[in-house]
């Protein structure tokens, strides 16, 4: 339904027009029963597709918090947080308006969050708050060093002794959101993340005790009785919205809306773990529910998001901005099969079937209307790196091969922390320090940051050594590390 618009006639707001587009009108908001931090572009997509989808949707709303800044909270509030999905297939696009977000909070308004996790009604609390949040070791533990995590244990101590101060970091606000829950009696939930890591219910856990610990008074063991930590693996590529985006939902719906949602038609999202407090039934929307998800959560994170984050560095550095644009380029489409070849070794559980798997995932990279930019991916490679490179790595040299494919990943991001100052980290300052270093040291203190076990085994780090400068063709007039 294309209009036309004149100064006389703008543009009306999405949430002054019936909405259409799913043949509806709007429903009427269902009640809070979901908290989630981290509204962002990727939950918008994804759990709250999901939601709006099952066939209970009526029952479950969404109170989503922000991270770090209320910008998105606040446009979505000024819209009664209804949004636009534009589902973006290679043959076009389609329109869909998405209800189940009910409530769009500054994640700063600990408060609200506290009151809500501590409401009987709410059953479920969603996390996307990026792999880099849960403050983790280089070998997956809990790390109460990390900046914002120390001043949380102490924030939180405080505050359980009667002081004053509210903490900063998503999981240390989740922490007493969880102590008030304690305190109100409202029983057990479910905590679900839906962040890019291997077991990454459990790695929730350990990093939502380790900041209880400072809390004391038996915080800890009062979660380990009633949370559940349940697993997932997540899947919808969701790049960044864009002005065109923005544009083009006011002229194909006739409606102005600030914060519409780009993704692909795929999706898929599969769980493992208790639900206390109920869920919506997401299965009816294609969710699946599993025993044991390792083997899907490997296949993921390995054959997407591996893929990912060579894309991100080889493609970079070959001079690309974009997925599509890095995966026709034959040097980057080889690394990405090579890595591949290597991870389907690992990834020999039944019903994988990784041959369809990866014919998929050139069909999905390949659609060039899902401009996916390659710097949005490149972002936080030290975390990434560990569950996307290391483990393939690691398991193929445990079978006596030599891990080429998964160690030309580490190198295309080792010249890429090389050739741009203009990445994000959460060990930034350390990457700086360690460009720093020359040759077999700058190798290896990289490698340190991403794993000490990398760092430790010297024919690793003679093999990633080697492999340097692969995708910059003159790699030598530019071998040499930029000072930041
Ligand atoms: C990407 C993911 O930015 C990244 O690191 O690899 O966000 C990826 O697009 C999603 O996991 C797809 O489901």
């Amino acid at each position: 339904m294309k209009t036309t618009h004149s100064a006389d006639h703008p543009v009306p707001a999405l949430n002054s027009v019936p909405v259409l587009h799913r043949g509806l009108k709007p429903l009427p908001k269902a009640p809070v029963r979901i908290v989630h931090l981290g509204l962002g572009a990727f939950h918008r997509s994804h759990q709250a597709w999901y939601t709006q989808h099952a066939g209970d949707a009526g029952e479950w709303g969404i109170a989503a918090f922000t991270g770090r800044r209320p910008d998105a909270a606040e446009a979505l509030f000024a819209q009664d947080c209804l949004y636009t999905l534009v589902e973006r297939s290679a043959g076009g696009d389609s329109f869909e308006v998405i209800g189940s977000i009910v409530e769009a909070v500054d994640g700063a308004d600990v408060s609200s969050l506290c009151a809500l996790v501590a409401a009987k009604e709410t059953a479920i609390v969603t996390l996307t708050i990026t792999e880099a949040a849960y403050g983790l070791t280089a070998d997956g533990m809990f790390d109460p060093g990390v900046p914002g995590v120390a001043d949380d244990l102490y924030t939180l101590s405080e505050v359980a002794s009667g002081g004053a101060g509210v903490p900063g970091t998503p999981l240390g606000r989740l922490v007493l959101a969880l102590a008030r829950r304690r305190d109100s009696g409202a029983g057990p939930l479910a905590v679900v993340s839906c962040d890019n890591l291997s077991a990454n219910g459990e790695v929730a856990r350990r990093a939502v005790l380790g900041l209880a610990a400072a809390w004391g008074s038996g915080l800890a063991e009062w979660i380990g009785a009633n949370v559940s930590f349940v697993s997932t693996s997540v899947d919808r590529i969701t790049p960044s919205t864009t002005e065109a985006d923005i544009a083009e939902v006011a002229e194909q719906c006739g409606y102005r809306d600030s914060s519409p949602v780009v993704t692909e038609p795929f999706r898929n999202w599969v769980l493992s773990g208790a639900f206390p407090a109920g869920r919506p039934r997401w299965e009816d929307a294609g969710a699946v529910f599993v025993n044991d998800i390792e083997p899907y959560e490997n296949r993921k994170l390995w054959l997407l998001n591996g893929s990912h984050s060579i894309l991100a560095y080889a493609g970079q550095l070959r001079g690309h901005a974009a997925v599509a644009q890095a995966l026709a380029d034959p040097m980057c489409r080889k690394a990405v099969e090579d890595f591949w070849d290597e991870a389907a070794h690992h990834l020999t559980a039944a019903g994988l079937d990784v041959p369809q798997y990866r014919q998929a995932l050139l069909d999905r990279f390949g659609n060039a209307r899902i401009a996916h930019r390659l710097a949005q991916i490149a972002a936080d490679g030290t975390t990434k790196l560990r569950m996307r490179a290391v483990p393939v790595l690691m398991a193929e040299r445990a079978a006596g091969r030599t891990g080429a494919g998964s160690a030309l990943m580490l190198a295309a991001w080792i010249d890429y922390v090389a050739t741009t100052n203009d990445f994000q980290d959460p060990l930034r300052l350390e990457i700086q320090a360690a460009n720093a270093l020359k040759g077999e040291d700058r190798v290896e203190a990289l490698l340190r940051l991403v794993s000490a076990g990398l760092a430790e085994d010297p024919q690793i780090v003679a093999l990633v050594r080697r492999l340097p400068g692969v995708f910059t063709p003159n790699a030598a007039a530019t071998a040499a590390p930029i000072r930041h």
